[in-house]
C-alpha cells in the first residue's frame, strides 16, 4: 500500500457549525497520522490558486470569496493510500449525491457549502501542501507507544 499525503481544508462553514472536531475525529479513528494543521482566514490570492483549475467555471468567483469568507482548517494527513480513501470518506462534490455516513452525506446540504476539502490526487496534493503549508514544513514523525495501525 502507497504511504501517501493529503491536503484536507475543513471550510468556512464546516468552522462556522462547529464540525472541525468531529471531521478531524474521523481521520484519527481511520488510523491517519496528522501532519499539519493550522487555522487561517485565506487571502483571495491562496483561494484563487488553490482554485485555479476552475477559473473557468461560472461558480469561481463565489467559490473564491466563500473560502476567503472566514477562517479554515488547513490539514495534512499520512497513510496508505490516503488520497482516495479520504476522498471515499468525504462524498461526492455535491452533499445531495454523497452517501450517509460520508462527511458531506452527514454534515451538507449544498453543493456550494460542503463543509470540506480533500485532495483528488497524489500530484494535486503534494501541489496543495506546498501551496498552504510552503516554507512553513509538515512534519514527518515516527509513533513512540506502539499503537499505531501500520
Ligand atoms: P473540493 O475541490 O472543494 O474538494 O471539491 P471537489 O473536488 O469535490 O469538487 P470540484 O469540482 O473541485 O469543485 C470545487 C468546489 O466548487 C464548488 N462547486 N460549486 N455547481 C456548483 O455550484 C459547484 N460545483 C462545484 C464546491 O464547493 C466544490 O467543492
Amino acid at each position: 500500500m502507497a504511504m501517501e499525503r493529503t491536503f484536507i481544508a475543513v471550510k468556512p462553514d464546516g468552522v462556522q457549525r462547529g464540525l472541525v472536531g468531529a471531521i478531524i475525529g474521523r481521520f484519527e479513528a481511520k488510523g491517519y497520522k496528522l501532519l499539519a494543521l493550522k487555522a487561517l482566514v485565506p487571502t483571495k490570492e491562496l483561494a484563487s490558486t488553490h482554485y485555479e483549475a476552475l477559473s473557468s467555471k461560472p461558480f469561481y468567483g463565489g467559490l473564491v470569496d466563500f473560502i476567503c469568507s472566514g477562517p479554515v482548517v488547513a490539514m495534512v494527513w499520512g497513510g496508505g493510500d490516503i488520497v482516495k480513501c479520504a476522498r471515499a470518506m468525504i462524498g461526492e462534490t455535491s452533499p445531495s449525491a454523497s452517501a450517509p455516513g460520508s462527511i458531506r452525506g452527514d454534515y451538507g446540504v449544498e453543493v456550494g457549502r460542503n463543509v470540506i476539502h480533500g485532495s483528488d490526487a497524489v500530484a494535486t496534493a503534494e501541489r496543495e501542501i506546498a501551496l498552504w503549508f510552503g516554507d512553513e514544513g509538515v512534519m514527518e514523525w515516527e509513533p513512540t507507544l506502539n499503537q499505531w495501525v501500520y
